[in-house]
């Protein structure tokens, strides 16, 4: 197993929140292929979603038993699975830090949809209270347990806000001059568009103290929009298989694109589709945890933020690019979201660059693969589930209504 920047005798203990999502799954395999020992904690909150909402991953995802017992038949090696609710079961958290003193804890386990995060009072109150809660709880228990455990944790390209403006974004910080003349390297000012990703801001400001008054070891990695669903390790028996979401408050663009071309529906882009976003393929996720993993920043330095992002797109670019390959028709439809109907987007990623990593970059091939698995697979498919159905502020919503 090719393990990335890795020198002999480095395997880790790593501990992985939200190990069973869609970004955990296939970063679990990865690292436990590269010769680390992986622990995966998950309270399986997403599958409990999935059933609120009545839709499910298009392809057949199997239990974490399964999943893990299935990873030892193939390869031999073993995957801990742990059900901790890591913003509700502190003691338990704490306890499992204690037990199995982890090198390093990886922290997917939040509630990351951002249509989701706006569908009602009660999702929004859910978002916060979980992702925030969860965050602190993985703090204050690593404090508490003595250990020097270094965190990498999911943040969001969406920390920065999508302005209009161009001008490229730095990795986290930004050089000020403050009154007084006074020199200052600050956080990025933070310009959420949702709740969800509102609390990847809070989660931010949560890391900067902890690394200032317990100088824990804390790297943010602010990811762009996944896609893709296989990786070299998910393909290696179908029980291993990823999780592909589809629905309108799950589903990422460029899947659901792509879902929606296997099926020969129209391609749903909201309002212009002029929004710029960065991408990164699920593989590549793997990999820059693992890059992040071997390499942490000193302890009582400051927060490490990398930006995960392998290229930029505007929305509507993909749209006709899938158009062009597949002859899929593209549907402009009314924006649900509160969002710049037009945006630039320019990203530094040097980080990675230097650690190593090479991005895969969105290629027909690769965009077949994924159409193949969404064609492999579209009898799971809801058709209902297709159009959105959470709205940014009630306003939307009665002026979706009034429109019908
Ligand atoms: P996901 O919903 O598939 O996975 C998250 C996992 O965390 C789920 O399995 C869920 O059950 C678990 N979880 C949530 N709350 C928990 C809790 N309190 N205790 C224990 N487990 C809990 O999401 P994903 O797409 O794999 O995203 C993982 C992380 O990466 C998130 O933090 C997300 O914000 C970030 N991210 C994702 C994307 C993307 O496009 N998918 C892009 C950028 C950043
Ligand atoms: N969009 C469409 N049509 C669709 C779905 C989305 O035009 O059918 C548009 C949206 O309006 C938006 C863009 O595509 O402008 C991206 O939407 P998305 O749902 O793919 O991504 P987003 O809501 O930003 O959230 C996803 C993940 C989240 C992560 C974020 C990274 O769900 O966890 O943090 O991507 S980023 O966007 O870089 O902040």
């Amino acid at each position: 197993a090719g393990g990335l920047c890795m020198s002999e005798g480095s395997a880790k203990t790593i501990v992985v929140l939200g190990g069973d999502g869609f970004c955990g799954w296939p970063t679990c395999l990865h690292l436990s292929d590269a010769g680390h020992d992986v622990i995966m904690v998950d309270n399986l909150s997403r599958r409990r979603i999935d059933l609120e909402l009545g839709c499910e991953s298009l392809t057949p995802i199997q239990s974490p038993q399964t999943r893990v017992k299935t990873w030892k038949e193939v390869t031999g090696r073993e995957i801990k699975y742990v059900n901790i609710d890591v913003a509700k079961e502190y003691e338990l958290l704490l306890k499992l830090f204690k037990e199995h003193k982890p090198d390093t804890v990886i922290h997917f386990a939040e509630q990351r949809a951002a249509p989701y995060s706006q569908k009602g009072s009660r999702e929004k109150r859910y978002t916060v209270d979980n992702n925030t809660g969860g965050t602190h709880n993985m703090l204050v228990a690593i404090v508490e347990s003595g250990l020097d455990i270094h965190v990498c944790h999911l943040g969001t390209m969406g920390v920065y806000g999508y302005g209009n403006s161009g001008g490229e974004i730095p990795e986290g910080y930004i050089d000020v001059t403050l009154p007084g003349n006074r020199q200052q390297k600050i956080l990025h000012p933070a310009y959420p568009g949702s709740v969800y990703h509102t609390t990847k801001c809070l989660d931010a400001l949560l890391f900067q103290f902890y690394a200032k008054n317990d100088g824990l070891r804390l790297t943010d990695l602010h990811q762009g929009i996944v896609w893709g669903t296989n990786t070299p390790q998910t393909v290696r028996d179908e029980r291993l298989v990823n999780r592909f979401d589809y629905d309108s408050d799950y589903g990422t663009v460029l899947n659901r694109f792509l879902m929606q071309a296997a099926l020969d529906i129209p391609m749903t882009v909201y309002g212009t589709g002029g929004q710029t976003r960065g991408f990164i393929h699920v593989t590549d996720t793997a990999k820059c945890l693992e890059a992040a993993v071997v390499n942490p920043p000193a302890a009582n330095g400051p927060v490490e933020i990398f930006n995960q992002v392998a290229e930029t797109h505007r929305v509507r670019d993909l749209a006709q690019m899938i158009a062009d390959k597949t002859g899929t028709k593209i549907d402009f439809i009314s924006n649900p979201r509160n969002e710049a109907a037009e945006n630039e987007l320019e990203v530094k990623n040097d980080k990675f660059g230097n650690l190593g990593v090479d991005f895969k970059s969105l290629d027909g091939t690769l965009l077949e693969e994924v159409r193949d698995i969404a064609q492999k697979y579209r009898g799971r498919a809801d058709l209902e589930l297709v159009y959105p159905t959470s709205y940014w502020n009630k306003n939307r919503v009665k002026a979706a209504t009034d429109g019908e």
